[in-house]
Order: C-alpha cells, then structure tokens, then sequence
C-alpha cells in the first residue's frame, strides 16, 4: 500500500491521476498547505523541503523496508519503474518520456504556478498580502525577517513605481517607456537592508535566521570609529560586480547645525572640466576650483582599462590553447567558429573601476565641501548653478578623443 502525502493543488493531482490510471491501491495523507502542516517535522522527515507531494511505498518492489519519495517527477518515474508501465525499455522511447517529464517539471509547472496566481488575481499583490503569501516561503524564512522584509519592500516600491509609470503614460502625463522591473540573474545577489543594528564594544552582527547561522557562522563587522555615536537607522551591504567586494552604506540622523545664511546672498557656481567649479557671490568673491587632477584620473582610468582590454584579448586565445592542451583535450574542429575570448569585467578591472571611483567620490565630496563651508562663512543662502548639460542628467561630456573622453558624475557635487 502507497500512503500519498496531498493536497488538492495540481502537483497533488499528478499522482492521484497516475494512482488511478494504474489502479494502484494509495491512502490519502492529507497535509493542509494553507494551514501550515507541510511544515510540521513529521511531514519534514517525508518531504524536507516542505511540499506535497510525497509518497511512503511500504511494500516496494525488493521486499525491503518502506520508501519514501518527494518530488512529483521522481515519484512519478518511481511509480512507473515500479509497475513497469509507461516507461518504454528502449533507449529512445524512455528519452521521449524524460524530456517531457523534466520539461513538465523544470517548465510547464512552475509556469502554470505563477500564472494562476497573478492572473486570478488580476491585480498587483500588495505588500502586506505578498508578505503572508512568502513568509512560509524557504527563502523568505532563510533570511532574518527585518531583512527579508526590507527585500521585499524594495520588490514592492519598484513594481510600484513600474505600474505608476504605465498609469501617468496612460493619462498622457509620461512619455517613457518603463521597463518591467527584472528578476535577478541566477545566482545573482541582491542588496542587504539592515533596518536597525545592535552595536556592541564598536562590533554589529548581521541579523541571520537561526538555519542561517547554523550553516555559515556569524559575520561580524566593525563599525567605522567616526560613526561610533551615530544614531545609526539602517545599514545597507551592497555587492560589487557579483560580490567580488561589498560597499556598506551607514545611515543615520546628523545634528542640525544651525546656521546664519540668507536667501539674498547668493553665489553662482559654472561647472566645468578643468576649471571643476568657478564660483562668484554677490560680495565680489571669487575661486577656481581645479578639475584637472580629477580629469587625469579619468585619463588615467580609461588607458590602463584600455591596456587591460586588450590584454584580455590577447590572452584569450593562447590561454585557451594551452589550457585545452594543460587537460590533454583536443584542438578545435577546423572551422569551427573562433573561440569567444574572457568576457565580461576581470578581478584587475573591477579593481581599477573601484580605484577611480573612490578618488572621483572623494574629490567630488571635498568640492562640495569647500563650496559649502565658503557659503557657511559667508552665509550664502542662495546658490545658482550653470550645469554644462542641463538636460543631462548631471553629467558631461566634453571631449571627443578616446583617452580626453571625461564623464563627470557632477550630481554627486550637486546633491552634498
Ligand atoms: N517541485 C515540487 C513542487 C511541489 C509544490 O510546489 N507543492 C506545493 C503545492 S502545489 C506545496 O506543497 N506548497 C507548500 C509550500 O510551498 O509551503 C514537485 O513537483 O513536487
């Protein structure tokens, strides 16, 4: 006798269909998925990850000890070997049953399992009814749940923002086209959102569900020394180029200072390349501040990744070659189509990529700086601002010449 651990969803289905059609005797185990009971332990022992359905076979075909099986497709084929029907002996006919058993699984389903919902729905879930849909979900509840649902908030306001977009395009109010916010990558990380942190002898540790910490340890890390009497309101880790390094972002209150500036005395501020900022205020005072040192970075940037670039190039075929030779394997078939190269962002250029960043960052924080603490002495309350594009998001171009090709991030100076 077969005991069926069900439920009446479709994947429950599958095998009470193949159940009948082979007329074998089953009792029905019923494990009620809204109610939480695929997560009670005995079920676990059945079906470790928590899904109907699940089979016991306690007369299995070698007369042994009962067997238990979760996964419809391996129950599936465990129940055909086991009645020796709908699985041809040959070659050919037993691949024609497991392209479309694998595709039914690793396809059709979960396909079908997404359509159901939202089209049923026919309306974006809202936060608080994906959150009960999700938090009996295994990756909702791997995460720490301040994290998981900081994760999903950042899903919602994105979806959110997507389906506003469409709306104002549809009253004429937008003439974008907004892309459907995408799913990452496989594999692909995502940012960390910490809402709140516990900080102990300059020491926090990243909130990790129990399962979590069981597996991989703690991770602690060490609170900057100039952050120490910040009232820290969230900590956000971000991967780099598919976590080759991690940026953490501190949040926090700052003290107001207050200070003695009014609106009817101005300084006007002409963003350019080498002059970075030329600044003049209603009291006749004037300064330059240099952009050529941040202009040789660029340069400098954008000729050794030059220099890496075609490094890659070069390599590519040679370490192909030697390599394919370093395993004993053959050359390629003649003809054949030239090898594709090394792809995408090396270690040596994620480097030099986070190199200049943090000296364009810096040099772009010290500028704004140097206005603001001129504007505080001199109580500058108005400022006007001659962006060299101001149609360009910020940002300007100004020379034509590979290696003179500048791309400022001036919204950074802007937004200090
Ligand atoms: N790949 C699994 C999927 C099973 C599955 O998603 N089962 C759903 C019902 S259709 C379930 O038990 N959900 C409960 C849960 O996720 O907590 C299979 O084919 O057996």
């Amino acid at each position: 006798m077969i005991d069926l651990y069900y439920w009446t969803t479709p994947n429950g289905h599958k095998i009470t269909i193949f159940l009948e059609e082979a007329q074998l005797d089953y009792n029905i185990k019923l494990v009620n998925i809204g109610k939480g009971e695929q997560f009670e332990p005995e079920f676990l022992k059945i079906s470790p990850n928590n899904r109907i359905p699940a089979i016991i076979d306690n007369s299995p075909v070698d007369g042994g000890e009962p067997i238990s099986i979760f996964e419809s497709g391996a129950i599936l084929l465990y129940l055909a070997q086991k009645i020796n029907q709908f699985l041809p002996a040959d070659i050919r006919g037993e691949m024609e049953v497991m392209q479309w058993l694998f595709w039914q699984m690793g396809g059709l389903g979960p396909m079908l399992g997404q359509n159901h919902h939202f089209f049923r729905e026919r309306e974006r879930l809202t936060y608080e009814s994906n959150y009960h849909i999700c938090k009996s979900n295994e990756n909702y509840r791997i995460l720490h749940t301040d994290i998981a649902q900081q994760t999903m908030k950042v899903v919602d306001r994105s979806m959110k923002s997507f389906l506003g977009l469409l709306k104002a395009i549809s009253i004429g109010r937008c003439d974008q086209r907004p892309q459907l916010p995408k799913y990452l990558p496989k594999d692909g990380y995502f940012p960390l959102i910490i809402p709140r942190i516990k900080v102990k002898d300059g020491v926090f540790k990243i909130p990790m569900s129990r399962q979590f910490k069981k597996e991989y340890g703690e991770v602690k890390i060490q609170l900057p020394e100039r952050l120490k009497d910040k009232d820290i309101k969230e900590v956000r880790i971000h991967p780099k180029y598919s976590a080759r390094w991690f940026e953490i972002e501190y949040i926090y209150v700052d003290e107001k200072v207050e200070t003695s500036v009014t609106p009817d005395k101005a300084i006007a501020i002409d963003l350019g390349v080498d002059n970075l900022a030329a600044c003049f205020d209603t009291e006749g005072h004037q300064f330059l501040i240099d952009g050529k040192r941040l202009k040789s970075i660029n340069q400098w940037y954008n000729k050794r990744n030059a220099e890496l670039q075609s490094l890659k190039d070069e390599q590519r075929c040679d370490l192909g070659d030697s390599h394919r030779r370093r395993r004993g394997g053959s050359q390629p078939p003649r003809g054949s189509a030239p090898r594709e190269g090394i792809k995408g962002f090396t270690h040596q250029q994620a480097r030099l990529y986070q190199w200049r960043n943090d000296r364009v960052r810096d040099y772009l924080n010290k500028t704004a700086r140097i206005i603001i603490n001129h504007c505080l002495t001199h109580q500058k309350g108005f400022l006007s601002l001659k962006n060299p594009r101001p149609k360009s998001a910020w940002s300007v171009n100004l020379f034509d010449s590979y290696y003179q090709f500048v791309c400022f991030p001036f919204s950074r100076t802007l937004v200090q």
